[in-house]
Order: structure tokens, then sequence, then C-alpha cells
């Protein structure tokens, strides 16, 4: 199963077109808060570069020499300071967030939505103040989650020997918490596991949060760049936001299906056709001018930056014939998968199939031909063949 990321932020920021920009789903996008009420899903892609270009194939499935490795994007309904309260559509459709692995936390750098997503003249919002609100309302849906029926279970801990772990994974199945990550939060947070009936709201507001970050970790993206002030850009870099204009992309990826450019998603520049009419140019170039400054649109950064960085995954590439790179059809790097780092090629065994993964004998480097142990730790572009029990 590919890997979940949401698309959060308040209101009117710009989530849906960030969603249209990377899976060119027709999605609904207007100037007013709470446009988007149902989630939208759909496939993004993360960029790498293919190892087909280095080994002098062609796979057929890049673009030149560059492989896009599907993942699953959510766009979920925007949310307002204190939705855990009721405010807005209140919180309920963050169980949305459920299958995400991380989100990106949509800001409007332009400071032209109020702190509820309504139009205010450009500038006069700060954006600064929408960053905190997200993490505190993820927080508290949470806790709000854990504390029902808590009484009644931090008893049953105490008085039955339920296993702590499990009962609060299994009470916060429905935010995507597992007993991992109770785990390690738990270890780290000094509460007195023994008494959990005693455990105060504070207290369980403060498990909630780490395990919000522990299972949901989250980058910002400072959105609306091309109509934001350089001094509101360079205020939410400095809070480690990656500049974006979700606008921008959308723009470029539609003209490059259309033939009217050449444009690589995640690319630094584009190269137009010649029959372009004036009108055409003159949006490219406002585009063109932007990218220059940015290095691109920042939107493929994003995807990037969260999947190898936030989430600390690499790309590997598991082959049937390691001579030819290929599967038993000849299909040359036919599939791409994201682990993560510090896996093994039995870990890749099982995310093949669990019947491979049971049946692991060893695997083959396909570039060296060398053995790997079943411990060996796989690198980023690693070509793999496992040779299983059938
Ligand atoms: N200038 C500019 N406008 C943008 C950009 N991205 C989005 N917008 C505009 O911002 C407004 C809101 O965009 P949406 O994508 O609908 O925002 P949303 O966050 O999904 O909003 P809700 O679904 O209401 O929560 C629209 O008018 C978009 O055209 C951008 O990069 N630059
Ligand atoms: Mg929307």
């Amino acid at each position: 199963m590919a890997i979940s990321i949401a698309l959060a932020g308040k209101p009117n920021c710009g989530k849906s077109t960030f969603f249209k920009a990377v899976t060119l789903a027709n999605v609904e996008i207007a100037n007013y808060p709470f446009t988007t009420i149902d989630a939208n899903h759909g496939v993004a892609y993360v960029r790498t570069a293919c190892p087909c270009r280095e080994l002098k194939l062609n796979c057929g499935i890049c673009r030149d020499g560059v492989r896009f490795v599907p993942i699953e994007m959510i766009d979920v309904a925007g949310l307002v300071p204190n939705a855990h309260l009721g405010r807005g559509l209140g919180n309920a459709f963050l169980d949305n967030l459920r299958q995400a692995k991380a989100i990106i936390h949509v800001i409007d750098a332009s400071g032209s939505t109020d702190i509820e997503g309504a139009p205010v003249p450009a500038g006069s919002h700060d954006p600064l103040e929408d960053i905190e609100f997200l993490e505190h309302e993820i927080t508290m849906w949470m806790s709000g989650i854990l504390k029902r029926n808590w009484e009644r279970l931090s008893r049953k801990v105490q008085a039955e020997g339920l296993k702590l772990e499990e009962t609060i994974a299994g009470q916060l199945e429905g935010a995507g918490i597992t007993e991992g990550h109770v785990k390690t939060v738990l270890t780290r947070l000094k509460l007195p596991r023994e008494k959990p009936h005693i455990w105060t709201d504070e207290q369980i507001i403060q498990l909630s949060d780490k395990l919000r970050a522990e299972s949901k970790p989250l980058i910002l993206a400072a959105n609306k760049v091309d109509v934001a002030s350089q001094e509101n850009i360079d205020k939410l870099v400095k809070k480690g936001a990656i500049p974006v204009s979700a606008a921008a992309e959308v723009a470029l990826r539609l003209a490059d299906k259309g033939g009217a450019i050449k444009y690589i998603p995640g690319d630094p520049d584009f190269i137009e056709s010649p029959s372009l009419s004036d009108a055409q140019k003159g949006g490219l170039s406002k585009i063109r001018a932007l990218m220059k400054k940015l290095g691109g649109t920042g939107i493929q950064k994003c995807i990037n930056e969260t999947v190898f960085g936030l989430l600390d995954l690499i790309v590997v590439y598991p082959v049937e014939d390691e001579n030819k790179y290929s599967d038993k059809n000849g299909r040359i790097l036919p599939d791409a998968f994201l682990v993560k780092k510090g896996s093994t090629p039995k870990d890749l065994a099982f995310m093949v199939h669990t019947d491979i993964g049971k049946g692991f004998l060893y695997a083959v480097d396909a570039r060296t031909k060398m053995r790997l142990g079943e411990k060996t730790e796989l690198k980023n572009g690693d070509i793999v063949k496992i040779v299983a029990v059938k």
C-alpha cells in the first residue's frame, strides 16, 4: 500500500490547489473558506533519479531519467482554531488523517486570508499566527478520543492487568496510532504507568501531543509566494517553511499536459513550445521569474522533503532477473518501493509479498551480483533480487 501524506491547514490556504497540482484531479478550488468538505484522495509522486540511465537501459517508465514513485495524497477540509470545541466544521473530519504518515501544513504566506480563512486585504494577516494552531488542534482531537472511556479503560488496566500500550493504541486506532508509537512515547514521558486512572487532563494532552508528533510529523509549506511579501516569506522560511506556489505548479503541469511546455515536476525551469500565444508567454514568464527565485515552484520539493527527510524513506527496486534488471516478463525496473531507511532485504521481501518474506533465503545486489545477507541495510537506489523458497 502506498504511503499516505495529508495536506492540512486553515481554510482557503490552498490545500486543494496543492492537491490538484500534484494529482491533476479536478477538485473544487475557491476563494472562500470550507470549499472542501469531504476529503479528496489521489495519487501524487515523489521524485527520484531512475537507475536505468546509469545502467544505460531504458525502463520506459521514467521521464528523461526522472522516476516518479507513487504515494497517496489526502486533501482534508480546512481547520480553524478551537475546532476541537466545535468551531468551523469541528474536527470530526480529522478522521481523514488516520492513514496519514505525515502532514504538509499549508500556510497562506500572502496574508490575504484571516485565521479562519476569510479573504482580507493582502498582507493584513500575519501568517506566523497560523503555524501553531494546527498541531494543537490535532493534539486536542487525539486527546478527545483518548479521554472517551478513559475512566473505565484506565481502571481496567489497573484492575485486570490490561496492557497499557495496547489499551491506548486500541483507543487511538482511528487516529492511526500503533502500539509501537505508544511504546516509544511512554518511555520518554514520566507518567505514573501503574496508575493511569489518576493521570490528569494535562498529562493526557501531553501524551497525545507526543503521540501526534511521533505518528504524524509535519512540515510547513508557505504557499501563495507569488503574491506574498518578501518579509512574510523570510519570516516563514526562518520557521523552517518551504516556499511554494501551488497555483504556479498547477499552471505548469496543465501546460505540460497540453503540450504548451515541457515541464518535469520538480525541475527548476521548463521549455516552451514554439507556438505559444503572447498571453501564454506572458503568464509563463511570470512563473519563470518566480521559479528562478525559488529554484522551482517548491511543490515537488515539499513532497520529496516529506518522504525522504521527514519520513526517512529510501527507494529500492526489486527485480526478478538480476542480470537484466527486470521482472520475468522483461520489464526493466518495473517496481519502485519506498522503504524505511535501515530496512533489510528481508523487510523488502515482506513488502513484496508475505509468502516471499516467509520463504526468504537471501538477496542479491543486482549491480554487484553480490549476495546480501538478511541483515544488510538497503541503500537508496538499490536494485535487489530476492531469492525465496517456492
Ligand atoms: N496567488 C495564489 N493563489 C493561490 C495559490 N494557491 C491557491 N490559491 C488561491 O487560494 C484560494 C483557495 O484555494 P483552495 O485550494 O481552494 O484552498 P483550500 O485550502 O483547499 O480551501 P478550503 O477547502 O476552503 O479549506 C483560491 O482562490 C486559489 O486560487 C497560489 O499559489 N498563489
Ligand atoms: Mg480545499
